[in-house]
């Protein structure tokens, strides 16, 4: 029997399970290239484009290895515009019965293909290192989803950075103590490597350039990497200049450097370009070799086996729901500045421009300045959603939204996140030199020139007090605002909402 293995943009992988699973001599694989996931939010053009081109550069290497591959370019006559209308087709065409998939990382496509009419097997995705069953067990009966006890088991499944009687190497399991150093002066890492855009990719910028040219993003100079040769070199590149001094820098921020000492593999890791396992095998191999330190290569390790499994888990865990809560009822609207448009808050205008420019932000940018902003504000969180599902180019949504939905909004009612990201003007000062070319003052608490996110912290925390004021790790900020004077009180809450009452009407 004939059988359809589909194959989606984000599992450019050569033994995802829809292929394992299937038979080179007899089925055929379908790749597509359509309307519908180019349009679900509006992507950023560098985002389409860096998937288009490693499709089709995945699909030229399946079809050398024997693959038949039935392929449909965007711009193909005949292109029905979704998956499903493309599984259909080439089914039609080939006499198929029957489609193999692996699980999309996305429920809507999940229900898509459960609807289509035509059966339809869908196989985990073996990339992840914890299976839906493995996260269901572990996190049955806990009353809190903590993702550091997650972490160790995945230390002890995969055996990185484990003795062999069993014990984390170096005796503890986690070394970010040493980690969150403020903005260094210089950065020695020149930062990702950038791939001249060969034939194939130029003709997918013309397309995307004509097709999606006007949404949010700039689609040159584009230079990520579009294959796995490619993406290889990346993490290699960083793995030798940029791991040494990822954890001490991790959390920092500058104005004239975009990428620090990041490894720029989310994009890749996401695809399918790099599979996880192989990138912290890497990361752990400099460890072992002397070349990186136990703080760095631990901390890059726990993104990957820690952060990265436990967010994919809870979004399966949680449901189609997820991406809708608003646990803490939020509802304005979100302000045009993050679609570039003028704002005196350095921070903001700064991880704006690089989002725009680069379809790249790195953690604490994406946490601390765009998040913590919309969550101080008070924005509606699907807004938020949207927004970074749409502009950064590793952004799908189960890797997305409970970062974002979870971790950064709070609108989960705390599942990820055992209390809010906030944070005033202080910590950003901390961790970067925005502050010292912004027109607000960090300093200023009230009155001219306040930094608003000095403003904005009092304010969210009294307006959610029932909420939080019992929460152990809050209870001292309460303290500290009760002792301030009457007067001061009333300022800060009284500036920060006719700050707010600006939003969205004049430059802020
Ligand atoms: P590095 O800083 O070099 O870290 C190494 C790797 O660790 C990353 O490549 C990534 O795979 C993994 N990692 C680190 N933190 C996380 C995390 N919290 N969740 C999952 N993986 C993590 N990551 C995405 O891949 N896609 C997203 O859409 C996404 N949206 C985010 C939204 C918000 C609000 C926040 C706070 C974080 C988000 N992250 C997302 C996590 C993180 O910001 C990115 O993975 C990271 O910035 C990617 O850049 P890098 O490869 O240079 O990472
Ligand atoms: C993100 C994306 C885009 C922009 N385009 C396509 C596409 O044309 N064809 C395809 O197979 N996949 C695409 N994707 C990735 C899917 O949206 C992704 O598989 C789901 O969001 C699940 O993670
Ligand atoms: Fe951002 Fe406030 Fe610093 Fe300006 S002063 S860069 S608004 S934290």
């Amino acid at each position: 029997m004939k059988r359809l293995l589909l194959v989606l943009g984000d599992q450019l992988t050569r033994d995802i399970a829809a292929l394992t699973e299937g038979d080179k001599a007899n089925d055929i694989v379908v790749m597509a290239e359509v309307a519908d996931e180019a349009s679900y939010v509006r992507h950023h053009p560098k985002k389409i484009a860096f998937l288009f081109a490693a499709m089709r550069k995945f699909a030229a290497a399946l079809r050398d290895d024997g693959w038949t591959v039935a392929y449909t370019k965007l711009d193909d006559a005949e292109n029905s515009g979704s998956i499903g209308g493309e599984l259909l087709r080439y089914a039609d065409a080939h006499g198929a019965q029957e489609v193999i998939a692996t699980e999309p990382g996305e429920w809507r496509l999940i229900s898509l293909l459960e609807d289509l009419p035509l059966p339809v097997h869908q196989f985990q995705d073996h990339r992840f290192i914890a299976s839906h069953k493995e996260f269901e067990d572990w996190a049955e009966g806990r009353k809190q989803l903590r993702m550091e006890y997650f972490y160790r088991d995945m230390r002890r499944k995969t055996g990185l950075l484990m003795t062999d009687d069993g014990k984390p190497v170096g005796e503890k399991w986690n070394f970010d103590h040493d980690n969150r150093k403020p903005a260094p002066d210089e950065v020695t890492f020149e930062g990702p490597l950038r791939f001249e855009p060969d034939d194939v990719v130029n003709e997918v910028l013309d397309l995307v350039g004509a097709r999606f040219g006007n949404s949010f993003g700039d689609l040159h100079p584009f230079w990520f990497a579009t294959d796995r040769a490619q993406a290889l070199t990346q993490l290699d590149h960083f793995i030798e200049h940029g791991l040494p001094k990822f954890g001490d820098f991790q959390d920092a921020m500058l104005n004239d450097n975009r990428f620090l000492y990041h490894g720029l593999v989310s994009f890749y890791m996401n695809a399918g370009l790099l599979t996880p396992l192989k990138v912290c095998e890497a990361a752990a191999k400099a460890y072992d070799a002397g070349s990186a330190p136990i703080n760095a290569v631990e901390g890059f390790i726990r993104q990957i086996i820690g952060w990265r499994e436990y967010v994919r888990g809870i979004y399966f865990l949680e449901g189609p729901d997820y991406p809708r809560r608003n646990g803490l009822n939020h509802q304005r609207g979100l302000p045009d500045f993050y679609w570039g448009a003028d704002t005196k808050m350095n921070c903001i205008s700064k991880a704006v421009a690089q989002t725009k420019e680069e379809a790249y932000a790195h953690h604490i940018q994406r946490l601390m300045v765009t998040g913590n902003f919309a969550l101080l504000a008070g924005i509606d969180p699907h807004e938020v959603h949207e927004w970074y599902l749409a502009v950064y180019a590793d952004a799908y949504e189960w890797v997305e939204a409970p970062n974002v939905v979870g971790m950064s909004q709070f609108a989960d009612g705390g599942i990820i996140a055992s209390k809010p990201y906030v944070s005033s003007g202080s910590y950003i000062n901390k961790m970067s030199d925005y502050c010292k070319s912004c027109d607000y003052k960090v300093s200023v608490k009230t009155g001219d020139g306040a930094c608003p996110f000095n403003l904005l912290y009092w304010h969210f925390l009294i307006r959610h007090r029932d909420r939080f004021s019992n929460n152990p790790r809050m209870a001292q900020m309460y303290r500290v605002f009760d002792r301030m004077d009457e007067d001061r009180r009333e300022t800060v809450l009284k500036e920060a909402d006719d700050f707010l009452e600006k939003l969205g009407k004049e430059t802020v």
